[in-house]
C-alpha cells in the first residue's frame, strides 16, 4: 500500500468502453485519472486481423474523447508514443509513477490471461489494486456458478429459461409468450438463390478512424486481413445507428434465415452487432428490450425476436459463464485427441472447396463470418479433419472483429470441436456436404460434387464425416444422439467403408500445414 495521496488510476481496457463501467461508478473526476493504453502486446499475442485492431484502437480513441467531454481526466498512451512499453503491466506502472497514484481501480477483464496479469499487480505495483465485477452482463458470474453447481448437464436451454424469467423478456407472468420457450423449429429456412438481404448502412471512417487505419497498415502490415471496406461502429452513436438498422430492416427475417448461407451475401439477416456488444458500445439487455418492442408493435414475428433474444441473453451469457467455469483447462482441452495442423488455406483462402474459400474470403475482407459459416463450414471442417484445437482457437481469436477469448474459446473448443468432451454440447456438430448443400448456394458452382462420397471429385466433407465417426468410435460410439449415424456406418458393407476411409485419407494427405507465423 502506498502512502502517496495522489489520485486513483482507473485503467480502462479496449473492451470496456461503456460509460456505466463499474470502475467509474463510485469515482469523481477530481480524484481520478483514467488510463487508456494502446499496447502492441494486445495486437500481437495472436496476430489480430488488421481491421480488428483498427476497430479497437479507433473505438478507444472515440471513447477517450467522450470521457473528456464529460469531465474525466484521461491519460491516453497512443501506440506510436515513443515511451510506450507495449504492455498493460508496464504502462500501468508508468501511469502510477506519472500521476503519483495512490491506488488502481479496474473493472475485471474479460479474459483469464489478463485477469492473471492484474492479480500479479497486487505484488508488483506497490499500491492497492481494487478489481470490481463487470456489471454489463445479465447474469453475474456468481449466479452462473450457482446455477451450474451440482448439475450433471449444463445445457444452454435451461439456463436461457432462467434468463427469460430474470429479465421478464417475452414473458406473460411466469409463462413464455406464445406458450413456448423456443421457436427454433421455425428458424431453419434454407437459402433461396434470389434472396436479397438489405445492405448494411455505410459507416464511413471519420478522420480519427482514418488515422488509425494508416497507423495499423504501417505497424501491422504483415497481419491477416483487409481494412479497405472497414465498416464497424467505433462509437456508441455509430452502434446505435447500426442497431436501429438491424431492428427495422433485418430482424423480421433474422429467424427464418438464421442458418442460411449465400455466396452473394456476407451478412444475410444477421445483426453484425457482436463487436459493438463485446466492446461495450451497446447494452445487451437494452438491445433485447428493443427487439421485444418490435414484436409487441407487430413489426417482427415472434420466431425472429425470440431467436435473437435467445442468442443474446441465452447463448452469449451462457458462453461467458462456461468460459469462467472451465478456464484455464479449456484452453488445453483436446478430448478427441485431434492432431492435424491447421491447413494453409485457412489463411490464404486457396482451396477448391467453395464453401471454405467463401468463408475465408469474407473473414479476410470483413473480419466477420456469420454463425453458420463459423460453425457448420469452418468449425465442421476442423472437427471432421481433426485439426488441433489450440491452432483453430488461435485462428478464430485472431481473425474476427468480435473475438475475445471469453466468447471465442467456448464456441471453438466446446461448440465446434467437442474438445471439452461434451460439457457444452451434447453431441458434436458434425455434418456431411448434404447439410451445406441444403442450407447454402455454395455447392452448385463448386469444383467438387456434393452428392459423391468417394474419389477425387467427391465433396471432401462426405468421406471426412464417416472418417470422423470411425476414428472416434471409442469416444463417441456410446452417444445416444449419434446412434443413427453409427448404425448406418456399421450397416455399410466392408468394401464401401474401406473405400470411404481411403478417400478421406487421400484428401487429408493433400492438406499443406499453414506457416505458424500467421497466428503468432
Ligand atoms: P447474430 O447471428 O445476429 O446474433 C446476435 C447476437 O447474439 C450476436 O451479436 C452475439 O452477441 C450473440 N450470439 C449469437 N450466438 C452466440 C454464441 N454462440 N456465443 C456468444 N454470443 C452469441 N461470437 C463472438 O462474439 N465472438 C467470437 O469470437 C465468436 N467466435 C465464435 C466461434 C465459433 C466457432 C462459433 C461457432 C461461434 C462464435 N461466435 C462468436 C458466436 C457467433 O457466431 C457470433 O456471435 C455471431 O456470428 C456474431 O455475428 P452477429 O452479431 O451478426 O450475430
Ligand atoms: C484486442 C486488443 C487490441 C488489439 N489492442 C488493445 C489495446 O491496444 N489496448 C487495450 O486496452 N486493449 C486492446 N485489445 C483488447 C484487449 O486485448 C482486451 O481488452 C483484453 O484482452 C480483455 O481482457
Ligand atoms: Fe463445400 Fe462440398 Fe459443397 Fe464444395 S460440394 S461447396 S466442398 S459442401
Amino acid at each position: 500500500m502506498s502512502d502517496i495521496s495522489g489520485p486513483v488510476l482507473v485503467p480502462i481496457l479496449g473492451d470496456q468502453l461503456s460509460h456505466g463501467l463499474s470502475s467509474l461508478a463510485d469515482r469523481a473526476p477530481d480524484d481520478t485519472v483514467v488510463l487508456m493504453m494502446e499496447v502492441s502486446d494486445e495486437a500481437t499475442h495472436v496476430r489480430h486481423h488488421k481491421a480488428k485492431i483498427v476497430l479497437i484502437l479507433s473505438a478507444m480513441r472515440h471513447f477517450a474523447a467522450e470521457l473528456r467531454a464529460v469531465g474525466w481526466t484521461v491519460d491516453y498512451v497512443a501506440l506510436d508514443d515513443p515511451a510506450n512499453t507495449g504492455s498493460f503491466s508496464d504502462e500501468v506502472a508508468r501511469g502510477i509513477a506519472r500521476h503519483g497514484a495512490r491506488g488502481v481501480q479496474i473493472t475485471e477483464p474479460s479474459e483469464w490471461r489478463v485477469r492473471a496479469m492484474i492479480e500479479s499487480w497486487r505484488e508488483s505495483l506497490g499500491v492497492r489494486v481494487r478489481m470490481l465485477p463487470d456489471t454489463r452482463f445479465v447474469c453475474p458470474l456468481p449466479d452462473f456458478f450457482a446455477w451450474a453447481a451440482g448439475r450433471r448437464e449444463l445445457r444452454m436451454e435451461y439456463f436461457y429459461r432462467e434468463m427469460r424469467r430474470r429479465t421478464g423478456l417475452l414473458m406473460a407472468g411466469d409463462k413464455p409468450v406464445g406458450g413456448r420457450w423456443n421457436f427454433d423449429a421455425e428458424n431453419r429456412g434454407a437459402a433461396e438463390p434470389d434472396l436479397r438481404p438489405p445492405k448494411l448502412p455505410r459507416i464511413a471512417p471519420d478522420p480519427m478512424t482514418q488515422a488509425v487505419i494508416g497507423l495499423v497498415e504501417q505497424r501491422f502490415a504483415g497481419h491477416f486481413g483487409s481494412t479497405a471496406g472497414f465498416n464497424w461502429p467505433v462509437s456508441a452513436d455509430d452502434a446505435e445507428r447500426a442497431a436501429q438498422a438491424f431492428l427495422t430492416e433485418r430482424l423480421p427475417l433474422f429467424g427464418r434465415y438464421q442458418d442460411a448461407m449465400l455466396a452473394g451475401s456476407d451478412t444475410m439477416f444477421h445483426a453484425l452487432l457482436s463487436p459493438a456488444l463485446n466492446l461495450g458500445l451497446l447494452d445487451p439487455l437494452e438491445l433485447c428490450r428493443r427487439a421485444e418492442a418490435e414484436w409487441q408493435a407487430g413489426r417482427a414475428p415472434i420466431e425472429a425476436v425470440e431467436g435473437f433474444i435467445r442468442q443474446v441473453i441465452g447463448w452469449r451469457e451462457y458462453i461467458r459463464g462456461m468460459y469462467w467455469l472451465e478456464m484455464p483447462g479449456l484452453a488445453q482441452a483436446n478430448a478427441l485427441d485431434a492432431k492435424r495442423p491447421l491447413p494453409d488455406f485457412w489463411w490464404t483462402g486457396e482451396t477448391k472447396m467453395r464453401c471454405l474459400s467463401q468463408c475465408v474470403r469474407t473473414t479476410r475482407d470483413n473480419a466477420y463470418a456469420h454463425h453458420i459459416q463459423r460453425l457448420m463450414v469452418l468449425g465442421n471442417f476442423a472437427l471432421l479433419a481433426g485439426l488441433r484445437p489450440n491452432e483453430v482457437a488461435d485462428w478464430f481469436l485472431a481473425v474476427y472483429a468480435d473475438a475475445f477469448e471469453w466468447v471465442e474459446l467456448p464456441n471453438v473448443a466446446g461448440m465446434a470441436l467437442h474438445a471439452d468432451g461434451g460439457r457444452l454440447a451434447s453431441k458434436p456438430y458434425a455434418a456431411s456436404g448434404a447439410y451445406i448443400a441444403r442450407m447454402s448456394d455454395y455447392c452448385g458452382a463448386c469444383a467438387y460434387k456434393v452428392k459423391q462420397r468417394t474419389g477425387p471429385e467427391a465433396c471432401p466433407f462426405n468421406a471426412l464425416y464417416w472418417h470422423f465417426l470411425d476414428r472416434n468410435e471409442g469416444k463417441l460410439g456410446g452417444n445416444m444422439r449419434l446412434a443413427q449415424p453409427y448404425a448406418n456406418w456399421r450397416r455399410m458393407d466392408a468394401d464401401k467403408r474401406a473405400e470411404t476411409l481411403a478417400s478421406a485419407e487421400a484428401f487429408l494427405d493433400t492438406l499443406v500445414p499453414a506457416d505458424p507465423s500467421w497466428a503468432r
